[in-house]
Parts: C-alpha cells; structure tokens; sequence
C-alpha cells in the first residue's frame, strides 16, 4: 500500500472534490479504467455517472473524499476486479 500515490488530490489538503476527481481522470485514464469510468467527464450523463460515483466513495457525505475513504474503495474496486477475473479463470 505504500506506493498507492493519493494522485488525485491536485492542491494537496487531503481530501478529493469532484472537481479534482474530474481533473484526475483526464490526466489518468488508467485510473479512470480502474475505477469504470469515462476518462473525460463534461457536463451531462456522465458527470452524473460521476457524482454518483462520488456519493458512492464519500462514506460520511460531507461532500469530500478523504484519502482514506479513497482507499478503502480502491481495495473494493481491485477486489471486485480480482473475483471478476477468478470468475473467468474458473469458466475457461
Ligand atoms: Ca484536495
Ligand atoms: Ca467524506
């Protein structure tokens, strides 16, 4: 876990607003891959997607995502990811 770089968190206070999330996802579409979304976000369908998303991270609803709030999804997302891949394993 120590290499998991907080990236996404342009101005460095800790926590992430959807705004640098938008941000992040451009800069990162791997990132963005990894977490099932779209890498260019405008206004519309798939900024709601995002917000979505957002509420989805951001456990106590303060309208931050802390960096622990981030990780702890991360690990989900990756878990999820793993299973999803056993699955295949299992059916090939
Ligand atoms: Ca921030
Ligand atoms: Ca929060």
């Amino acid at each position: 876990m120590a290499n998991t770089r907080f990236a996404p968190d342009g101005n460095k206070d800790g926590m992430l607003t959807p705004r640098e999330i938008i941000l992040a996802l451009r800069k990162n579409p791997t990132l963005a891959a990894r977490l099932g979304l779209p890498a260019n976000i405008r206004e519309g369908a798939t900024r709601d997607r995002l917000m979505q998303y957002f509420h989805s991270i951001d456990s106590d609803q303060n309208d931050e995502i802390s960096r622990d709030e981030f990780l702890r999804f991360a690990k989900l997302a990756r878990r999820k990811e793993q299973a999803v891949a056993r699955k295949k394993e299992l059916t090939q």
